[in-house]
């Protein structure tokens, strides 16, 4: 149901107009969500002319999110995921920043520790992948030979906790390094941060494990120390309250989130980033209020998860959202923004090209009246 017919209608939705996140001017809200796409370099993990190619293509977003990108060996946990903890990655990753900057856009990069999703065959030393619990995870990850069933982890000790916190303190001085304006932590989706906040993955005992304040310290110890690399209104996380992606599972989530954004509120990140709903499902597949989080929390929100142009353009002229993020119809349409501005038709994407493999699927959708792979801009 629409209400716009009954509300003013202004000639542009507030959508397509600027937003100012911190000192960073955005030239409109409509956000490209961070996608993981497997095409980094085959034998060093990091960004290839390709990739910048596609992030090129996709400047028009009003900010950028960099797919997932680990930040050490063992946060790895598919197969040809780009990296940012070597020499080679921050190089390429210059390369991706350099073009988007040049073709007007403003990129973060969302800096992930995939925690126990993940593989023998992709960690150090072949060596069980990490987890706030020895808990092996009810899913699957992506490796050379096709998708496997995860490993079973081992718990980190208490002694480890800190490596992991310098981990993302490496990722985001090696993203500025790379000429990044921001991060993102990927707090979503049922890898190492969301592991430690739920209780279905975190049955630890010591100062990270119980209690929400508990479950909640390692992630809050990671924008504290982050935000000391970037000013804070350059750093943002990503969170899916509800979503049961990667075995993800709490009893209370509302209470969960509800102190964590309340604990980013205090520290005055610049951005929270919330798949509402689940993965690919309906967006009120579990109840949970939303509202509830945006109303804790004074920076910028970002909604993400299956909007339409409709729900997106009354969602930011409720003032509901800040901006929305769009993943599966930026894949498709790298001048989204400018297609939804204009109300133009959409390119569908296509399932079979998401992950891994090349040009194709990947940077030769058509942009409006160019011909497919054409270049968007500059
Ligand atoms: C799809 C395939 C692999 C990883 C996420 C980083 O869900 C991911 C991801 C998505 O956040």
């Amino acid at each position: 149901m629409s209400h716009s017919g009954a509300l003013p209608s202004p000639s542009l939705p507030a959508l397509f107009t600027p937003f100012r996140l911190g000192d960073l001017e955005l030239k409109n809200r409509v956000v490209m969500a961070p996608l993981t796409r497997n095409r980094a370099n085959k034998h060093d993990d990091a960004p290839n002319a390709l990739n910048v190619e596609y992030y090129r293509q996709r400047a028009g977003a009003g900010l950028i999110i960099t797919e997932a990108t680990q930040i050490s060996q063992q946060g790895q946990g598919y197969i040809w995921t780009p990296g940012i903890y070597r020499d080679e990655h921050i190089a390429g990753w210059k390369t991706v920043t350099d073009a988007v900057h040049a073709a007007g856009g403003v990129i973060f990069m969302q800096l992930w520790h995939v925690g126990r999703v993940s593989h023998l065959s992709l960690q150090p030393g072949n060596q069980p992948p990490v987890a706030p619990s020895a808990l092996q995870a009810k899913t699957k990850t992506y490796i050379e030979s096709g998708f496997a069933e995860v490993s079973e982890p081992r718990a980190l000790r208490l002694d480890e906790i800190p490596g992991i916190v310098a981990d993302f303190v490496r990722g985001a001085q090696n993203a500025k390094a790379a000429g990044f304006d921001g991060v993102e932590l990927h707090g979503a989706h049922g890898y190492l941060l969301d592991q430690f906040l739920r209780d279905g993955s975190n049955k630890r005992d010591d100062a990270y494990g119980g209690s929400i304040a508990n479950r909640a310290r390692l992630t809050l110890e990671v924008v504290d120390a982050v935000t000391k690399v970037f000013p804070k209104e350059r750093v943002g996380i990503r969170i899916s309250p509800v979503s049961p992606a990667n075995d993800a599972r709490d009893r209370n989530p509302q209470e969960v989130f509800g102190y964590l954004v309340q604990e980013l509120d205090r520290r005055g990140i610049g951005f929270i980033h919330v798949v509402e709903g689940a993965t690919r499902e309906a967006r009120d597949y579990l109840p949970f209020d939303y509202q509830a989080l945006r109303k804790a929390f004074r920076g910028a929100y970002i909604a993400n998860n299956g909007f339409t142009r409709a729900l997106a353009v009354e969602t930011v002229a409720k003032g509901e959202a800040d901006l929305v993020a769009f993943g599966r119809l930026f894949i498709a349409n790298p001048d989204l923004p400018e297609r939804l501005r204009l109300d133009a038709p959409l390119n569908e994407p296509d399932a079979a090209t998401f992950y891994g493999g090349d040009a194709k699927g990947y940077t030769d959708y058509p942009a409006l009246g160019r011909p497919a792979g054409a270049p968007v801009a500059g």
